[in-house]
């Protein structure tokens, strides 16, 4: 199939808007990305014609929310190719997804002394949740260092193995660098040891087919908001040997099979773990836009910014005085650079002059900000809707700023 990057805008109305006067270029996909037409139509018919709490109504409308919801479920299910939709657990992100895991795994698993390992290119929300967890428990954060091409040392990986480690966390894509991590490799050296896996999948899954059982990661997370999808939803994957094993992290109303003031008991898989009300018409709007991704075709869309990155590269390196952080030999649509001495802020505000979205900053990542000696970048990240030309016009406005200066 011809991927027809003109005909799959006309689905994203916020494309045609003007900023300052100047079109759009929306190239801040890493922080969140726009939404098709199909994915708000599925909100708004859902809120007008459908809405009613799931799971606890007999009445039509309940059941019929429910089943969208659970439809919802298998959705995601088949989009990451996991086993069963009791390993399919509603979030409202990846910040919850690993907040979850980290409260949950750190109760059952996790002892004085133990160690986490997470690697020196992880976002914050990879790395607070298990610190935090570590200090509740007393164990040790342990760090997989990166090259200076910003690739994981792996060798390093295994010195850092042994048997006090009790779970690795790692991203599959870098927010910062574009680096995509051998995630695979990762998980069989763990496994080696029976050391489970979470990947951080916030970043992959907008931009190439996840299998999570063919990575044989044992965790998995993402956010909706990065895959065209609402905000305020996401999803855990967990193996579910491990989901049976871990206690829930939250009380209240679904994940419970009985309660009395004695003793609780709860409920079955995925309910566990997901308590209250969940955002079910962001649950539907999520599987919608998984269908839309799918519709395209992930292989498809990935050949598109994949192509897209390698022109932005060779076109970004013309520049006088640009660096690129980082140069991993496997690389995702995400390119943090900076102009000589120009601020990375004075450079994303500039840029927003002429209509163009990027993300400056350190971007959640402060730790691998400090491990490049920098205190942020200005950060361009791609989506399947953008196009050469909107690389031209970053190529044009970042050589007419640098004129500037
Ligand atoms: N990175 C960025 O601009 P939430 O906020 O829960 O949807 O996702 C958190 C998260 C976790 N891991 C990685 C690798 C991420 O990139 C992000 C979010 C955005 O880079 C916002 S800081």
């Amino acid at each position: 199939m011809m991927y027809d990057v003109n005909r799959v805008r006309e689905d994203f109305p916020i494309l045609s808007r003007e900023i300052y006067g100047r079109p759009l270029v929306y190239l801040d996909n890493g922080a969140t990305t726009q939404k098709p037409r199909q994915v708000v139509e599925a909100m708004v018919d859902e809120y007008y014609n459908v809405n009613a709490n799931v799971h606890r109504g007999v009445h039509f409308l309940s059941q019929q929310a429910t089943d969208l919801h659970e439809a919802s479920r298998e959705t995601v299910r088949r989009f990451i190719n996991a086993r069963s939709t009791s390993e399919i657990l509603f979030t409202r992100g990846t910040t919850e997804s690993i907040n979850l895991l980290a409260f949950s795994f750190g109760e059952a698993m996790v002892k004085e002394g133990d160690e986490v390992v997470v690697s020196a290119m992880e976002h914050h929300s990879n790395i607070v949740p298990w610190q935090m967890m570590c200090e509740r428990k007393g164990a040790q954060l342990r760090v997989i260092p990166i090259t200076d091409e910003g690739e994981l040392q792996l060798e390093a990986l295994e010195g850092l193995l042994h048997e006090r480690t009790r779970i690795v966390c790692c991203t599959q894509v870098s927010n910062v660098l574009g680096t995509v991590n051998p995630v695979k490799e990762v998980v069989r050296r763990a496994h080696e040891r029976n050391i489970p896996v979470l990947i951080d999948g916030a970043q992959s899954v907008p931009h190439m087919k996840v299998d999570v059982q063919d990575l044989d990661c044992d965790f998995f997370a993402f956010s909706g908001h990065k895959v065209y999808g609402p905000t305020g939803v996401g999803v855990l994957y967990g193996k579910e040997e491990w989901l049976e094993k871990l206690p829930p992290y939250q009380g209240g109303g679904e994940m419970i099979k009985n309660v009395s003031f004695e003793k609780t008991t709860y409920n079955e898989l995925p309910y566990k773990f997901e308590a209250g009300t969940p955002d079910y018409v962001a649950t539907h709007a999520l599987a919608t836009a998984l269908d839309y991704v799918s519709g395209l075709g992930m292989e498809n869309i990935e050949a598109h910014e994949q192509e897209l990155t390698r022109y932005a590269l060779e076109r970004m390196q013309q520049i006088e005085g640009m660096h690129i952080f980082g140069d991993a030999k496997e690389r995702d649509a995400v390119i943090s650079f900076q102009v000589g001495d120009i601020h990375h802020l004075d450079m994303g505000t500039l840029l927003d002059r002429l209509g163009i979205a990027v993300r400056t900053g350190h971007h959640c990542a402060e730790p691998l900000m400090r491990r490049l000696g920098i205190e942020g970048t200005v950060r361009a990240s791609f989506g399947l809707y953008n196009t050469k030309a909107e690389v031209d016009a970053l190529v044009e406005g970042i050589e007419r700023i640098r004129r500037m200066f």
